[in-house]
């Protein structure tokens, strides 16, 4: 008896060695945020990426063509798939995609205005294709983010049709007409944004079927979090519910420069896009504005309900590229790229996870959308300055835990200068950045775990420095930014 239960678990224990090599066990699906916060993510329009299959272009009698700013130009799911080791390379570990829903709209190709929430658009591909892109993302070490709207559905009412069952009930929508007054929250989240059919979350049917379709979306895809689009449209009881449903990572689009407005959405959904520091990113290093820009913002960081998870970016497809907007080098204005450089090293380096819009490593310079909205299509040089820098970033952000989610101080702050420390373990990090137009020497005082003596690394170059009384001295070209480790 003894002799053969001990069989039983030795022979189970070598069934279980021999299944464990043969099979990678699944990754969770789930990624906790915890882990969201360590990723840094690419964000693509899949319409404007890249063109992997002609055949679907001009999927469901809404044709393709590159030369109408605002309608389809092929880019697809197949697309994204060839282009994983150009994202790969760059040292992203997670994309985020736009709206995958069918659309029926010769202009709907940015996938914001749904028709069928059970349908997957065929510009982009099908289901199958989008599971395969999420696998392959998997299998190369690239997370998924799913772009979801449950605002609003296309502009079908009145006069067009409706959105497909079981979308397809009038009463399911506000019918209110068109927001007049945006300070008026009440018409934010239950009037029309610009016409598109305004979901009525009051509706219990609404807000339940709402629910099943992102278990279902997420179920079937196997992404790994989600961004939320038009969120401040949307009374804040329901993304509580909607987080609670999708079980996953979820960060929201609130899109306003107060702070305290977007994070009170934090207690509702786990993070938002952190569009404060964007209007601040912009002023900083977009128009050569104080560092005590910055040292004011970050005040605000209490607000949040969790600083880590929100997403850091310098630009996205609902705004201006940061190259379109920046002043440039003053009396060489077209010399912008020591701002977009100086910007982009103060997103990867602070607190939160780093959102760079697809194209910003080609120095794409759109303005208003949809000439925001670029084709990279075969703009995918990996020797260009930009890409190589931004993986430089991606690569000392992976090598230091203390860049993902380490603690973060402010260490010493001039209208010019900037630097703080963050610290995780026995990982610590000191970044400096000059917003000057000349060369500065600075000296940061306060650095704590880091004993006299220690000599610490420019992770961006290869030059060092000595701490001395827990001060070292940065010595700084125009617009660089200096990461020093151990
Ligand atoms: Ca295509
Ligand atoms: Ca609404
Ligand atoms: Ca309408
Ligand atoms: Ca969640």
């Amino acid at each position: 008896m003894k002799t053969s239960m001990r069989y039983t678990i030795v022979g189970s224990f070598m069934l279980l060695i021999a299944l464990l090599g043969s099979f990678t066990p699944p990754q969770a699906h789930a990624l906790g945020d915890a882990a969201w916060a360590r990723q840094s993510i690419y964000f693509i329009m899949t319409d404007r990426f890249s063109n992997g299959d002609m055949s679907n272009d001009n999927f469901g009698g809404f044709p393709s063509n590159r030369s109408v700013a605002n309608q389809w130009h092929g880019g697809d799911f197949q697309g994204i798939i060839n282009q994983l080791d150009y994202i790969k390379g760059m040292g992203f570990t997670a994309i985020w995609i736009t709206p995958v829903q069918m659309q029926r709209n010769v202009n709907a190709y940015h996938g914001y205005w749904t028709y069928d929430f059970y349908g997957v658009d065929g510009h982009l591909g099908s289901m199958s294709l989008l599971k395969t892109l999420v696998n392959q993302a998997h299998s190369k070490g690239i997370y998924v983010m799913l772009d979801v709207v449950a605002n609003h559905t296309g502009d079908f009412q009145p006069g067009n049709g409706i959105a497909a069952a079981p979308f397809d009930q009038p009463d399911w929508y506000h019918q209110n007409g068109d927001v007049r007054d945006y300070n008026d929250q009440f018409q934010v989240e239950n009037y029309d944004v610009a016409g598109l059919d305004d979901l009525k979350q009051s509706n219990p049917a609404v807000a339940s079927e709402l629910k099943n379709w992102i278990q279902w979306l997420i179920g079937e895809t196997g992404v790994d979090g989600l961004r939320v689009d038009t969120v401040k449209h949307v009374p804040k009881w329901f993304w509580a519910d909607f987080d609670n449903a999708a079980n996953t990572f979820t960060f929201g689009e609130v899109f306003s420069g107060d702070v305290g407005y977007v994070a009170d959405y934090t207690n509702y959904l786990d993070a938002v896009l952190d569009f404060p520091m964007y209007f601040t990113i912009k002023d900083v290093f977009g128009s050569d504005r104080s560092m005590w820009n910055i040292h004011n913002r970050f005040k605000d960081d209490w607000r949040y309900n969790n600083k880590y998870t929100n997403g850091i970016f310098v630009d996205n497809h609902d705004v201006h590229r940061f190259l379109c907007d920046a002043s440039g080098r003053p009396g060489a204005g077209w010399d912008k790229w020591p701002q977009l450089k100086a910007a982009l090293g103060f997103a990867f380096t602070i607190r939160g996870i780093p959102v760079m819009y697809y194209g910003t490593e080609q120095g794409f310079d759109g303005c208003r959308d949809p000439l925001n909205r670029e084709d990279m299509f075969s703009d995918f040089d990996t020797s260009s300055e930009l890409y190589q820098y931004v993986k430089k970033l991606n690569s000392v952000k992976r090598a230091h835990p203390a860049l993902q989610d380490g603690t973060q101080q402010e260490r010493y702050v001039t209208d010019t200068f900037y630097a703080f420390q963050r610290s995780k373990s026995s990982d610590e990090v000191v970044v400096c950045i000059n917003n000057s137009w000349g060369n500065q020497t600075v000296n940061v005082p306060g650095l704590s775990n880091l004993p006299d003596g220690t000599v610490l690394t420019n992770r961006m170059g290869s030059d060092t420095v000595t701490v001395s009384n827990g001060t070292i001295s940065c010595s700084m070209s125009e617009k660089e930014v200096k990461i020093f480790t151990k």
